[in-house]
């Protein structure tokens, strides 16, 4: 007889989903997102599910879709199977010890570990992670049509449905001048009525960024994301040192390390948090930890998850004593395709925290199957999930 419930079955699956309009990075250009929807079955009949998502294939981070498929398939799943699924935090212990990196994989079965347990002792997931101190986060909304009229006029819907009064711009890909005209315009616009932060997605050399970021701060800029390469930890330091308005770091974070590392450098005012940068839902606290022992504010990043990963997301980042500047979880927003059975709830410039057992919210099994990629009909299409600068 089993003491306790084991792992018996772990599946990935990749999920193509449309985005509503061309959402244009400094290194990429979507115009789908794909996720790796990974799903643990239990030997008490429980089933986890989890989301590994990134942006555009491996063009923002080391880890692509397919590969997160092919780590978990290949190298997680033999391990996994038959440990105690009662306790996620030893199977991740277990996965720490014989998989090196692969951060977003590993956030993505800890999610799935995480929801099953909670199913399993009927708390949400935030419950498990020591308590929520909030039910609902303030989200922003990223403007990045790739027209500043485009994105003017969306921003102006988004502030008159209620849904955000923050929005963030994504720069880096033009020239310094242009893209601080671009910032201008949308501010001088928008005026008092909203928030303007930036991310350059590490676009920018520290000579031309320590330019670029007095002219976004005189702009009416609150914030800059990421100016330069991740690997420039003392630049960034400078920058935080120089800027007029809070220095934000991101690519910069792939864990509790890069944010001790930070956090010692003075290299940030604000770290952009992320569960699949950071290594799932525990290492995300331990970079908030951080954050907080060195008196960095937080903001709740995305990596442009849908539900499961953006659920995930809401329930670390609910527990957070402080946000000072928000979060981003607007992922599910940005796809034509809802795969819950029930979104998530967004108004009032902010998003609700689910509040059922696990991460609170149910696949639909139908959107599952229509927009797999190895679905019925979609075999042959291997949609490419990014196009070229
Ligand atoms: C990033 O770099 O922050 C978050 C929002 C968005 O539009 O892109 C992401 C990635
Ligand atoms: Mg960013």
């Amino acid at each position: 007889m089993t003491a306790f419930p084991r792992v018996e079955r772990v599946e990935t699956i990749l999920v193509d989903l449309p985005t509503i309009r061309p959402h244009v990075l400094s290194m990429a250009t979507m115009h789908r997102q794909t996720l790796a929807i990974v799903r643990i079955y239990c030997s008490d009949g429980v089933v986890g599910v989890g989301e590994g998502t990134t942006i555009g294939g491996l063009s923002y981070g080391d880890e692509s879709p397919e590969g997160i498929k092919l780590a978990i398939d290949t190298y997680f799943t033999p391990l996994l199977l038959g440990q105690d699924a009662g306790r996620p935090a030893q199977a991740m212990a277990l996965l720490g010890r014989h998989v090196v990196g692969n951060h977003f994989a590993k956030c993505a079965v800890e999610t799935a570990l995480l929801d099953a347990q909670g199913w399993r002792v009927g708390l949400p997931v935030s419950e498990l992670l020591g308590g929520r101190v909030r039910d609902r986060l303030p989200v922003l909304w990223t403007l990045a049509s790739g027209d500043t009229a485009r994105d003017i006029a969306e921003a102006e819907e988004m502030l008159s449905c209620r849904r955000h009064n923050a929005f963030k711009l994504k720069i880096g890909k033009r020239t310094i001048a242009e893209d601080v005209a671009h910032v201008a315009a949308i501010k001088r616009a928008l005026g008092d009525r909203a928030s303007i932060r930036v991310d350059v997605n590490q676009a920018w050399d520290e000579t031309g960024a320590r330019r670029g970021v007095a002219l976004l701060a005189e702009a009416g800029a609150d914030l800059v994301e990421q100016p330069i390469p991740r690997a420039n930890r003392d630049g960034m330091a400078r920058l935080a040192a120089r800027s007029a308005i809070p220095i934000m770091a991101d690519e910069a974070l792939r864990g509790p390390g890069d944010a001790y590392d930070y956090a010692s450098r003075a290299a940030a005012d604000v770290f952009a948090v992320k569960i699949e940068q950071s290594g799932g839902l525990f290492a995300a606290k331990q970079v908030q930890a951080i954050a907080d022992a060195a008196g960095i504010a937080l903001y709740g990043g995305t990596m442009l998850e849908a539900g499961i990963g953006t659920a995930a997301s809401a329930h670390v980042f609910a527990t957070f004593p402080g946000i000072a500047f928000g979060t981003e979880l607007f992922g599910p927003l940005l796809m034509t395709e809802e795969i819950l059975a029930e979104p998530l709830s967004y108004g009032d410039f902010t998003l609700a925290v689910p509040t059922g057992p696990g991460l609170g919210v149910v696949l639909d099994d139908d959107k599952l199957a229509h927009f797999r990629r190895d679905g019925a009909g979609r075999t042959g299409v291997l949609v490419s999930a990014i196009e070229g600068n």
